[in-house]
């Protein structure tokens, strides 16, 4: 299969990379699969392997990434600077950062109209979405198995001003209309959220993909993590696709912008404290304490805030 490069996402930010000299030695190939030894890119040669030792760390690798390869050669030269990146704290004790997708438009925020649906969850990933100044749309699946999907989606609503969210039987493509206008040529959207939710359903029925899905368990609703590695997938109008494996508790690194621009209800009330160092405990002139009782800010919003901060304050001093 041979892709021409606009399709695949290929923008000017990229072209501005090459040399002339470059230009006629090597080609650019986006990078649509990484395995433990090798990655599978895509371009307009066609679909190539190539090892990955040899080019590049795969820790510093990411699926959506624009790589250079020379003519002929066997080893790409070089990963392009990212437009925009999805990074994670590694879980575990893994201490480096995890890429989770390159050079991504759009992330759908992928959860379902059931127990799955957690505010303070659903923050986080709207935190990633703005560090990395990529467009979020919170998807919220299952519609057809719950009776109140308008109430998870006005829920949904008061997460962000002006957030897009769509609710959807991914199983049935006809309610994927409005999704799709989001899917325009060369446009890249990553599918993110817990295991189970519907990632791959959609990836399937907006693409002529065959991601395995895997049903939920019928006790606790819950996915058994089907999808293991990151991969990108072509929708037929244009328009590319990033599926990802389920995540269990998404840990942010740096993100302390995303996390205040995530939460400017709150931060309108900060820093016009009486005393400069409140607290927001006892002090007297708390502005915090005041919008709180006046039901100007919602308490589950503060503690959502404070709890993102302090991990924030902990990935910092664990740096140090
Ligand atoms: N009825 C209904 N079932 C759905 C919907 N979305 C997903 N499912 C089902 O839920 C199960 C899990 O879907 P997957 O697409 O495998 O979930 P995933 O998010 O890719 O999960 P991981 O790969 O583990 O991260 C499958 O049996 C799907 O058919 C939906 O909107 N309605
Ligand atoms: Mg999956």
């Amino acid at each position: 299969m041979i892709f021409n490069l606009p399709q695949l996402g290929w923008k000017p930010c990229f072209q501005q990379q090459i040399s002339p000299e470059e230009e006629n030695r090597s080609y650019p190939a986006r990078i649509a699969q990484i395995h433990r030894s090798h990655c599978i890119v895509w371009s307009n040669k066609g679909i190539e392997t190539f090892e990955i030792g040899v080019f590049s760390d795969p820790k510093d690798m990411a699926v959506g990434d624009w790589i250079l390869i020379p003519n002929g050669g066997e080893r790409p030269l070089r990963i392009f600077e990212r437009e925009t990146v999805l990074v994670r704290k590694a879980a575990g004790q893994r201490k480096h950062d995890q890429l989770i997708a390159a050079n991504v438009d759009t992330l759908f925020i992928v959860t379902s109209c059931n127990q799955d649906f957690n505010a303070s969850r659903i923050e986080r990933y709207l935190a990633l979405a703005a560090e990395a100044r990529i467009r979020p749309v919170i998807v919220l699946t299952k519609m057809d198995l719950s009776d109140d999907s308008d109430s998870y989606k006005n829920e949904a609503l008061k997460l962000q001003n002006d957030i897009r969210v769509e609710c959807v039987n991914a199983e049935d493509e006809s309610s994927l209309a409005a999704l799709k206008t989001f899917c325009t040529k060369g446009h890249t959207i990553a599918l993110i959220g817990s295991s189970g939710v519907g990632k791959s359903t959609l990836i399937n029925n907006l693409t002529d993909a065959d991601q395995l899905t895997e049903k939920i368990s019928e006790e606790d609703g819950k996915g058994k993590h089907t999808t293991t590695s990151r991969s990108l997938h072509l929708l037929q109008d244009g328009g590319i696709l990033i599926d990802t494996p389920g995540i269990r508790e998404l840990k942010l690194t740096e993100t302390e912008s995303g996390i205040e621009d995530t939460f400017e209800d709150v931060t309108q009330f900060l820093g016009i404290c009486k005393f400069k160092n409140c607290q927001h405990e006892t002090e007297t002139g708390c502005a915090i304490k005041t919008a709180l009782e006046s039901g100007e800010l919602d308490l589950r919003r503060w503690e959502s805030y404070q709890k993102l901060q302090g991990e924030q304050e902990q990935h910092y001093s664990f740096k140090k």
